[in-house]
């Protein structure tokens, strides 16, 4: 099929309210609690009141949820005291479960796309002719052009029994959107650097220690639970923070120092830092000298970035440099840079991230209290191993320094995007990616593609944007309604694996994602590739490591013994690195042919009279997976997003406190909603600030549909960073229109 005819198939179509959850199911919200749960009970009021342990699904950090159900109603979400990311407490988005499962906006059908005379429609269908014309198609793309014609986008834990069907059937192009535009840099730049990543949770010894520099990274908006809990504890007990941001954030807010820092140099201000470490000899000569290589090359390098110089560029004193400097030189090795989350920004984010790293082995704090940390993984005795047709080895991705060694993430997802608009992959399975808010390319380009793909099946609880241009959409029930694969458990002070188990029953005809894959496996051919129940695959997994389904069900935790972070005087430290050292100077980039060392590079300026478009998170929203959240929406300041704008700015411009605008960036993209201006002190000149995943523009989400002004629509420009492949969007510009 070519590429224009496909244009109108693809049309976006409005899913029938017919198919949806409804708002019949509000009055009927009771659903059956769970019968296989072995979990507290207890008697409250005369009224059966059950207690589940399991995991939230409000972003990827995965804390460990306490679900309490009444009369078979799930009615409030606390933290799960026995789980070590939550430590009996959530965040925001993670108590507002009840407003995704008890959402009457919620996918009720499995639904297949149908074009009559030229005009689709959705039409409800049984699951199995969903799977079976799903599987029809995957067949006969993989017949005709192979199974590298297939890729999926994922995001969320329950794509991993999708990931098994697809590699068993022979597809290997696996993309994390949460990779190439998200964390992918530090990642790398860490394992560049040290021989492992930052870690999620980041390896950072918070709480106790004295001093922390964080580079944007804006906790406190960014809700991450546990190092939320660790930041306020850790300054509980006198850690001081500093913040580089070109906007006082909520975690600036916090700290000793607000660095209002010109977006983009980054990286010449941790070279002035390291400059000033070098120069006035405050680093770890003993550290340095045994376990890192390049000293030499990092020194010329930095030799020219004085202060003085870098203030210029930042737009921060050189007084505060060398202060900032000393201060973390003398709190050492009790303190460390905090590597961030999101590190994409300027295409330049791998080389950023290896300045953090650097200044961290500078000052020889690694596996030191208080510095970095290497948290340790809960050691799961090996399963049985599956064996995948040979051809999943392979990694896609054409960037030298892509990751490697993860089957689930073998292409970057902007890579997807190209292949697809040449042609190379014909058919996308896509699950928990909201495509068109999410590809960092831009909306734009996103649209193309999904306009070009001939089959697009998306694996969704909600009828968000990307359904709207599906094939055949795939109602996965809410992930309190489900198993899913054992957490493996993130590396933690305390290592372990956690289990997500349904509180109640698959409301409606939604079904979990190891259901459907299971169905899928059949259809295509594949049986035996899910044996068992689900059950019964967890409870074998889990007696390997000396338990049972039955007793993890309890707590939804298995924890293993606590990691032993610190150094030991007499104990070499070992990195797995080519050169088994720190590499401050990167063999492994200057192979591949980029700077070895981190270099600063300039980035454009706005034009006249526009404005560098930054952005960011709130506490009560993940993008797609809240947006339609009734309950965390209720607070006016989480309805809508909102744009910063300086007060000279907005003086300039002419604009109120509180007007709506649309913005136009520099391709001249018009914002398609609205957007209410903010007018603060709190934002630097050159700058505005708006949060990610609002201006839905799908009718079928009432309560975000037409919410503020989506950020992806207003990025144009990107910058590949040519290492890794992650996408910086950072140099987008915008400008204000008033309203009429
Ligand atoms: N509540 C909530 N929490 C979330 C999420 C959510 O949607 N909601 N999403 C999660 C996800 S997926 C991620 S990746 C993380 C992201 O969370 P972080 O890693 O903390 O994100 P950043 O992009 O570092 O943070 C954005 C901050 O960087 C500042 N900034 C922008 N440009 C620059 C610059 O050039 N230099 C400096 N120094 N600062 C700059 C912005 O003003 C803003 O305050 O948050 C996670 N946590
Ligand atoms: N312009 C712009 N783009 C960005 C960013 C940005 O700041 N600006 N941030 C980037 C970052 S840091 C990240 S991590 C990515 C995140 O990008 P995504 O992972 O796409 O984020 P969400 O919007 O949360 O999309 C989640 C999708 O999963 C669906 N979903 C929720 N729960 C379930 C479930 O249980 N099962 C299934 N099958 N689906 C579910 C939701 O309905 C929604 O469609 O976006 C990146 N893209
Ligand atoms: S940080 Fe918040 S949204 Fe993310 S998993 Fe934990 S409780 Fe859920
Ligand atoms: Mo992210």
């Amino acid at each position: 099929m070519n590429g224009s005819k496909e244009l109108n198939r693809r049309d976006f179509i409005k899913i029938s309210s017919l198919f949806l959850a409804g708002t019949a199911a509000m009055s009927t919200m009771t659903t059956k609690a769970f019968s296989g749960g072995n979990s507290a009970h207890a008697e409250e009021g005369g009224r059966e009141e059950q207690v589940v342990h399991s995991l939230c699904e409000h972003c990827f950090w995965r804390c460990g949820i306490a679900a309490h159900v009444r009369n078979g109603t799930i009615y409030k979400i606390t933290g799960s005291k026995y789980h070590p990311l939550s430590n009996g407490k959530l965040c925001p988005r993670g108590t507002g479960g009840i407003g995704q499962i008890y959402d009457p906006d919620r996918l009720a059908h499995p639904l297949i796309r149908e074009t009559k005379g030229g005009k689709s429609t959705f039409r409800k269908a049984t699951w199995d002719e969903a799977i079976s014309f799903t599987a029809e198609k995957l067949f006969a793309i993989k017949e005709k052009y192979g199974p590298e014609a297939i890729a999926m986008l994922h995001h969320g834990y329950g794509y991993t029994f999708f990931k098994k069907m697809l590699m068993s059937f022979g597809v290997n192009k696996f993309s994390k959107p949460s990779f190439d535009f998200c964390c992918g840099p530090r990642h790398q730049g860490y394992t560049l650097t040290y021989g492992h990543g930052a870690g999620t949770p980041e390896g950072i010894d918070i709480i106790n220690s004295k001093y922390i520099l964080f580079f944007g990274a804006h906790f406190g908006e960014n809700m991450h639970n546990t190092a939320v809990q660790e930041i306020s504890e850790g300054i509980r007990r006198g850690l001081r923070i500093v913040v580089f941001d070109p906007r006082f954030s909520t975690l600036a807010g916090k700290a000793d120092k607000w660095l209002p820092i010109k977006p983009g140099t980054d990286i010449a201000m941790l070279q002035a830092l390291t400059n000033v470490l070098i120069t006035e000899n405050l680093y770890d000569r003993e550290f340095v000298a045994e376990y890192t290589i390049g000293f030499e090359e990092l020194r010329s390098e930095i030799e020219k970035m004085t202060p003085e110089k870098a203030s210029v560029i930042t737009d921060i004193s050189a007084d505060d440099i060398r202060e900032i400097a000393r201060t973390f030189a003398h709190h050492a090795p009790a303190a460390a840079v905090h590597p961030g989350r999101r590190t994409q920004w300027y295409g330049d984010g791998t080389q950023r991230s290896r300045s953090m790293a650097i200044l961290n082995a500078l000052v020889g704090n690694y596996k030191m209290k208080g510095g970095m940390v290497k948290y340790e993984k809960f050691k799961m005795p090996k399963g049985e191993t599956h064996h995948y047709p040979e051809f999943h080895k392979k990694i896609w991705s054409k960037y030298p320094l892509f990751v490697k060694g993860k089957p689930e993430n073998s292409i970057a997802s902007h890579e997807v995007i190209e292949q697809t608009l040449d042609e190379r992959i014909k058919a996308w399975l896509v699950y928990g990616v909201n495509v068109p808010e999410t590809i960092t390319l831009g909306r734009k380009i996103a649209l193309e593609a999904i306009n070009k793909v001939d089959f697009l099946v998306a694996v969704d609880t909600l009828p968000m944007e990307v359904t709207g241009y599906a094939d055949v959409v795939l109602p996965e029930c809410t992930y309190l309604e489900r198993y899913d694969d054992l957490d493996k458990g993130r590396p933690y002070r305390t290592p372990y694996v956690a289990l997500r188990q349904p509180v109640v029953e698959p409301m409606y005809d939604s079904k979990p994602g190891n259901q459907i894959a299971a169905m899928l496996a059949n259809k295509l051919g594949l049986q035996g590739v899910f044996e068992e129940d689900v059950e019964t695959y967890l409870d074998k997994k889990l007696k390997k490591a000396g338990s049972s389904l039955a007793e993890v069900k309890k707590t939804g935790v298995l924890l293993g013994k606590p990691t032993d972070l610190y150094r030991k005087p007499d104990k070499k430290l070992t990195f797995k690195t080519p050169s088994g050292k720190i590499e401050l100077a990167s063999s492994q980039l200057r192979e591949a042919g980029f700077d070895a060392v981190p270099r600063y590079i300039r980035h454009p300026e706005p034009p006249q009279g526009f404005y560098r478009m930054l952005t960011g998170r709130k506490p009560m929203l993940t993008f797609g997976r809240t947006a339609n959240n009734r309950f965390l929406n209720e607070l006016p300041t989480a309805k809508e997003n909102e744009v910063w704008v300086n007060t000279h700015v907005a003086r300039k411009h002419s604009l109120d406190h509180g007007e709506y605008v649309r913005l136009k960036n520099q391709a001249g993209v018009v914002s398609e909603f609205p957007i209410k201006v903010k007018v603060t002190e709190r934002i630097r000149q050159d700058a505005v600030y708006m949060v990610h995943g609002y201006g839905h523009n799908y009718k079928k989400l009432q309560w975000a549909y037409g919410k503020g002004a989506s950020h992806n629509e207003l990025v144009s420009d990107t910058e590949v960073d040519k290492a890794i492949g992650a996408v910086g969007f950072q140099n987008n510009f915008v400008t204000f229109i008033k309203e009429a």
